[in-house]
């Protein structure tokens, strides 16, 4: 099949689940149009069948906002009418969903009939997309996409409590590449360079964002390291990283967190990385949890969301009420002091992140993309 993919090429989780769907599609030998304003970060090879597209928008002085979607759609009119492609997936409904209808209308205005999928994320549902501003062209967008998948159980429920939707949802949730590397115990680990031998190694990774609460991770940090030699990884770059920053030096244990900023090397951190925090405020699926555990790294997280479908309570980690920190810090402690327990954990991890394979997942976005075509 030829495939258009629209994304938002940067470290967000929709943006890597596009990215990582459309390299293994083209590896599987369906043709791969990313469509977007820059290079998706995860995208570092460019194959026999991936090609990128880039959307440039123009400045001009007249415009407050440049007119993005504008652009967007332009350029997937052109590029399906050069390459012949036959399904439009556009991830996140802003403006995505919007811009991809566009193109849908033009073409057919040309007699070229092309069917939408449309994957919905969480933040273009349960904070952007809910707002008053956008609310009626998202509603109008999910109910125009040919087909509409979201990423977990909540997400589809959140979708239909929050829009006035029409459109079957179909749940798809996110996966993940267990390779052998991953799974394999002899790879070598730079643990040493991080940390000492009695200290555990706690992680977390997002993009900063207020959602993430960024402070709870420090605050479950300072009570683990009471009790247990420790070191925290705080992976990744936004708004609240200043913050946590200034928060750890108030708490005196600035020697004790290392900042890393944006990584492209996930996997090599949470290599030596002993149990991951993710206390998000909600979280439509948690696909840095699943990363976390794809490496056998237990998971402390909120039960908000799309959490639980990932992170079993008691088996892959524990799961709180949001902003609970005592309950948050109290699992992490029992975890981290038994080293017999974090081995457990660790297993049960590794095998929960093995059932989203993205050999199993695959097939059903490949189910999807033909009935979409067979709709025409
Ligand atoms: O919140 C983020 O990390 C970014 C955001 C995005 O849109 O890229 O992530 C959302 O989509 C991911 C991939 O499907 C999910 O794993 C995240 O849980 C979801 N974030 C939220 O719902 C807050």
């Amino acid at each position: 099949m030829k495939i258009a993919i629209v994304c938002y090429p940067t470290f967000g989780g929709s943006g890597v689940v596009a990215t990582e769907l459309g390299l293994e599609l083209a590896r599987k030998g369906h043709e791969i149009h990313f469509i977007t304003y820059s290079q998706p970060v995860r995208l570092a090879l460019l194959s026999q069948n991936i090609y990128y597209h880039e959307v440039h928008v123009p400045e001009y002085p007249l415009f407050h906002y440049q007119p993005y979607e504008l652009a967007l759609s332009s350029k997937l009119v052109n590029m399906v009418k050069l390459y012949g492609i036959e399904v439009l997936h556009v991830h996140y409904a802003i403006p995505h969903a919007y811009a991809g209808y566009m193109a849908k209308q033009m073409l057919e205005e040309e007699g070229i009939k092309i069917p939408m999928v449309t994957t919905l994320h969480g933040t273009d549902i349960t904070l952007v997309g809910n707002h008053p501003f956008y609310k009626p062209a998202v509603s109008f967008s999910i109910n125009k996409s040919d087909i509409v998948t979201s990423v977990s159980q909540s997400l589809k429920d959140d979708t239909y409590r929050l829009f006035d939707i029409t459109n079957d949802i179909k749940v798809i949730p996110n996966f993940i590449e267990i390779n052998k590397e991953r799974m394999d115990e002899n790879t070598p680990c730079h643990r040493s360079l991080m940390a000492t031998e009695e200290e555990k190694v706690v992680t977390h990774i997002s993009n900063f964002r207020k959602v993430k609460r960024i402070e709870d991770v420090v605050r479950i940090f300072y009570e683990i390291q009471k009790k247990i030699p420790a070191k925290l990884m705080m992976v990744g770059d936004g708004p609240e990283k200043e913050g946590a920053e200034n928060l750890c030096v108030q708490l005196g244990i600035h020697n004790k967190v290392i900042f890393f900023g944006n990584s492209n090397e996930i996997d090599k951190i949470l290599c030596y990385t002993d149990l991951f925090l993710l206390p998000s405020e909600t979280e439509s699926f948690g696909l840095a949890a699943l990363e976390a555990m794809a490496c056998g790294v237990p998971v402390i997280s909120s039960n908000s969301g799309g959490l639980p479908e990932v992170n079993i309570n008691g088996v892959t980690g524990y799961l709180s009420d949001v902003g609970d920190i005592e309950d948050m810090s109290k699992n992490a402690i029992t975890i981290l002091q038994d080293d017999q327990k974090i081995n457990t954990f660790k297993k049960n991890a590794l095998k929960r992140a093995s059932e989203f394979d993205i050999k199993k997942i695959l097939p059903l976005y490949e189910e999807v993309y033909q009935s979409a075509i067979n709709l025409y």
